[in-house]
Parts: C-alpha cells; sequence; structure tokens
C-alpha cells in the first residue's frame, strides 16, 4: 500500500536539501514503499494543515487509516517489521533514534537558528550576541564529541543500518554542509558512508525535483 508524505508546496532556495520530508523518503526508499508526495501551503498555513499537524510543520504521513507526524514517530513506523529495526536491536535503535533527535538535533538546531539570525535578520532576526553564539556552538560540539567517539569503531550507530542512523545522518548533514565536521573525521566518513546508499541518493534527487516542480508551478502562476 502507498503511503503519502506531505511537505511543503515551495520552498526558497535555503533550506531545499534539508526539509524533513527527506528522511522520510530516504526509509521509504530503503524498505522499498511506494509513496506518494502531497503538499500543504507554506504561506499562510491552511486549517487541513494544522488539523494533522499541531505545530503546522511537516513531515507528515498518512498510512492507510494512519495519519503521523514527528519524523521520529514516522521512522519507527515505518521502520516496523522491516531491517530499518532489526529484530534483537530494538531498544538501542530507538535509543539512538532518540538521541539524534532529542540530544543532537536539539543543540545544532539551537547553534544553527542563531546562525541564520545573523545571515538573515529580516526572517530569522533578531541576531544573538556572539557570546551566545558560541556558547550554542560548544553545545553542539559537545553532542558532537560523543558521536565522533562512538562512530570510530564502527560503520552504524546501533550495529547495523536502521532507521536511527537516518535520523542521524540526516541531523549530521546541517553542522556538515555548515563547515563543523572538519574536525571530525568519524562522522564525516560515517555521513559519507550513509548519503552514498542508492536510497539516498534517489530520496534527494526526488526531493529536489519536487522543489524545482514547485518553482515551475509558481513561476506559471505568477504569469497566468
Ligand atoms: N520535530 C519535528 C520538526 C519538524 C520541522 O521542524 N519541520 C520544519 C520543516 S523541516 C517545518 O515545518 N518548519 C516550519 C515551522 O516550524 O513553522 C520533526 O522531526 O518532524
Amino acid at each position: 500500500m502507498s503511503v503519502v508524505v506531505y511537505t511543503y508546496d515551495w520552498l526558497p532556495e535555503f533550506p531545499r536539501g534539508f526539509v524533513r520530508d527527506l528522511r522520510v523518503r530516504w526509509a521509504l526508499e530503503e524498505i522499498g514503499r511506494p509513496y506518494e508526495v502531497a503538499t500543504v501551503p507554506v504561506y499562510p498555513k491552511s486549517d487541513a494543515h494544522w488539523a494533522i499537524q499541531p505545530f503546522g510543520q511537516v513531515p507528515i504521513i498518512e498510512d492507510g487509516e494512519l495519519t503521523l507526524f514527528e519524523s521520529g514517530a514516522i521512522l519507527l513506523h515505518l521502520a516496523e517489521g522491516t531491517p530499518l529495526l532489526p529484530p534483537g536491536r530494538r531498544a538501542e535503535v530507538t535509543q539512538w533514534l532518540i538521541a539524534a533527535l532529542n540530544s543532537v538535533e536539539v543543540a545544532s538546531s539551537g547553534w544553527m537558528g542563531m546562525v541564520l539570525a545573523e545571515r538573515m535578520p529580516d526572517v530569522f532576526g533578531p541576531p544573538s550576541t556572539q557570546e551566545a553564539v558560541e556558547h550554542a556552538r560548544r553545545n553542539m560540539m559537545g553532542k558532537l564529541d560523543a558521536v565522533e567517539k562512538l562512530m570510530a569503531d564502527r560503520d552504524w550507530i546501533a550495529g547495523v543500518f536502521s532507521a536511527a542512523d537516518i535520523i542521524m545522518v540526516d541531523v549530521l548533514r546541517i553542522p556538515e554542509a555548515e563547515g563543523q565536521l572538519s574536525s571530525y573525521p568519524a562522522l564525516t566518513g560515517y555521513v559519507a558512508r550513509a548519503t552514498a546508499r542508492p536510497a539516498f541518493k534517489k530520496a534527494m534527487a526526488d526531493h529536489m525535483a519536487h522543489w524545482q516542480a514547485a518553482d515551475v508551478a509558481r513561476d506559471a502562476n505568477a504569469s497566468a
């Protein structure tokens, strides 16, 4: 049965490649489940969107009768009964998936939010002080240090490739894109290994194609 993945109808260039529908697409590609994409307007957000995501965010999925939000919950649901949640490693995979979201992503989003506020004050401002940005960066580095140590002697965070790797690597892609992984060889290798997977490449290509099609539709609307 096909899954429906919701993302935005359009977004500007800067978040493309990092919108969290990507992690859902990646998981679906890994397990070979067909899916279709539906959209919600990014602005203004619709009542229909708020009705299925109380924070007005994406991703959201529909899987038969079930509607789910929160990328971690979505991944755990999709992984059930598949190699992404290997029998015997359920607790460990869940632990690392939650650590990726609740420890690493919380820290990196805090820092990234401040960087964006500096870069685009009209959208994300007001900017924080340099001391606050540096404090947030050190907090993120503390989390990266811990995962770096761990990944020095393993390929995948829970021993075999799992849903936890999809979330952890997708989280790490932001500090990597911002040049923050240069002193972390194990994390750099981990991200490279995971993103070399055919499922990631397909998910990313389809994710980017979605935004290109969204530009075309927007241009056509503007000139109509
Ligand atoms: N904890 C949520 C975060 C979702 C999230 O931040 N989504 C972003 C797109 S990647 C969003 O919709 N942002 C718009 C907003 O927060 O208003 C998850 O993992 O699903």
